[in-house]
């Protein structure tokens, strides 16, 4: 865990105490300052009792509070408590804002700090993963894993690699990355914010935040992220933007789990923070061939009948799903879940590589409109019967792609566990035909 001086005789409320929370909670507490914590669930309350004061942010006096700690989670533009922290002058920060302002107290480090619409967690592990293979210490946080304030602090010449989500980096003000990184930009999580402008400022902030001397990464794929580089462009010496083109980055074939133009992206953009690391082009491109992607993630879950099913969860808006259609010629595409917007439009270059579409959750009725004008849908409502009717559908050679476009939460925990269950269910359903899978390989 880490803990630091910076907190000590401090007084901090803590509003949401799941993984981000609980840990900001716990370094906090472990630091010296005193704690107010609260989460609606109560079994995460009973966690901190006896150690922390336990009540509603919502129902106290802030006043003399150094600050009001908000998971991301909580949806800071509906919420009450954004207003009235700001009544009392207190700040609202995240756990992000905390590790921020413990730097100083650790040993000497540099800060990765990775942040976009779509491919942050599969650029980070690859920049952690060349990190280490270029032996220096590295600690992977923020959205992805283990919360960073929860993880051990590296010792000197450390190199901490945060994945950043808009919801954090709103929650932090202070964070001087030694190199930050934006791979894109396209609408997502709308109902957090007021509209795509603010969502998009919402990621230049993590530029802001830094120096004049520090580096920064842009991918070259849509016109807000260009216009970011430009913005930092005009106030940085210009060794120190860059806006990298995947096309100029050669040797793809050689990295199996960064298959597909999305992982060339990401591919490109961290072989710019190595350079911008110190880090040789032999070590990146040796970690590049030994990368294993991230679970989720256009994950190839089983190989049956010469058909293969694809498990890309994770692809929770209409920019992630594009390129999982681009990837194959012949697709049984199972898409739905909870909409983030009205239009599958990203998708609309790929529709020709499905063969047929399978509608689910809340979104089927309208996606399935959407999609009749251009191929044949089927209307499954659940993602049983849809993985039972892509199966029956497939011909050897076609992809079954579970690449839903949405978010989970209107008929799953969380993208993982839909993940998870779309696994099983094409497990289960192969074994009752008593078809022989391969084994699972990763990426593709
Ligand atoms: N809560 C209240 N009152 C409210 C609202 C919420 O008490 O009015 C409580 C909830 O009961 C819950 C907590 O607040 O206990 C909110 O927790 P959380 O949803 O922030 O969950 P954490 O486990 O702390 O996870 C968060 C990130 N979650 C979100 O951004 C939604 C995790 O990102 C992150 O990995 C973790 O911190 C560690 O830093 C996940 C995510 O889905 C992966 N991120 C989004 C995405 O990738 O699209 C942005
Ligand atoms: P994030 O952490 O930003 O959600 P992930 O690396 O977990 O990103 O990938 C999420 C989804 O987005 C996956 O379905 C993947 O296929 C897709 N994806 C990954 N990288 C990119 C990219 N650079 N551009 C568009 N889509 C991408």
């Amino acid at each position: 865990m880490i803990v630091s001086p910076a907190f000590a005789g401090k007084r901090y409320a803590v509003l949401g105490l799941a993984r981000s929370g609980m840990s900001a909670a716990q370094t906090l507490l472990a630091s010296g300052s005193a704690v107010t914590a609260w989460d609606t669930r109560e079994e995460a309350r009973e966690a901190l009792d006896g150690r922390a004061v336990i009540a509603d942010p919502l129902t106290i006096d802030l006043a003399g509070f150094d600050g009001v700690v908000v998971s991301p989670g909580v949806p800071l533009n509906r919420h009450p408590i954004a207003d009235y922290a700001r009544g009392f002058g207190v700040p609202l920060i995240g756990d992000i804002e905390l590790f921020a302002q413990a730097r100083p107290s650790l040993p000497p480090h540099r800060v990765v700090a990775i942040t976009g619409t779509n491919g942050k967690s599969t650029t980070t592990k690859l920049v952690h993963h060349i990190c280490l293979a270029a032996g220096l210490p590295s600690r992977m946080g923020g959205n992805i894993g283990l919360p960073v304030l929860e993880q051990d602090p590296l010792p000197p010449g450390g190199i901490y690699v945060l994945e950043l989500s808009s919801y954090q980096i709103d929650l932090t003000y202070s964070l001087a990355a030694d190199v930050a990184a934006l791979i894109n930009v396209s609408p997502d999580h709308l109902d957090r914010y007021d509209g795509f402008a603010q969502y998009a400022e919402a990621k230049a902030r993590l530029f802001a935040m830094q120096a004049e001397d520090q580096d920064a990464v842009f991918g070259c794929g849509d016109a807000v992220t260009l216009e970011f580089a430009r913005r930092e462009q005009a106030r940085k010496p210009s060794n120190r933007v860059q806006v990298v083109d995947p096309a100029g980055l050669a040797g793809q074939a050689d990295w199996p789990s960064l298959q597909g133009p999305h992982n060339l992206q990401n591919a490109a953009i961290a072989a710019e923070i190595a350079r911008m690391l110190g880090i040789g082009e032999d070590v990146w491109r040796g970690a590049m061939a030994s990368f294993v992607g991230l679970p989720h993630r256009m994950e190839r879950v089983a190989d049956a009948g010469g058909v293969f099913y694809i498990n890309d969860s994770k692809a929770t808006n209409p920019a992630s799903t594009a390129p999982a259609l681009g990837a194959y010629p012949r697709i049984h595409w199972i898409v739905g879940g909870l909409p983030k917007g009205d239009d599958l439009d990203p998708c609309v270059p790929y529709y020709g590589h499905v063969v047929q579409a399978y509608t689910i959750g809340e979104a089927g009725p309208r996606f399935a409109e959407l999609l009749e004008p251009f191929m044949p849908v089927v209307r499954s409502e659940m993602l049983p019967n849809a993985v039972r009717q892509a199966m029956d559908a497939a011909m050897p050679g076609d992809v079954v792609m579970f690449s839903p476009a949405c978010a989970s939460f209107d008929q799953f925990r969380d993208f993982e566990a839909r993940g998870d269950s779309f696994r099983a269910i094409v497990a289960a359903l192969l074994a009752e035909r008593g078809a022989s899978a391969a084994p699972a390989g990763q990426g593709t």
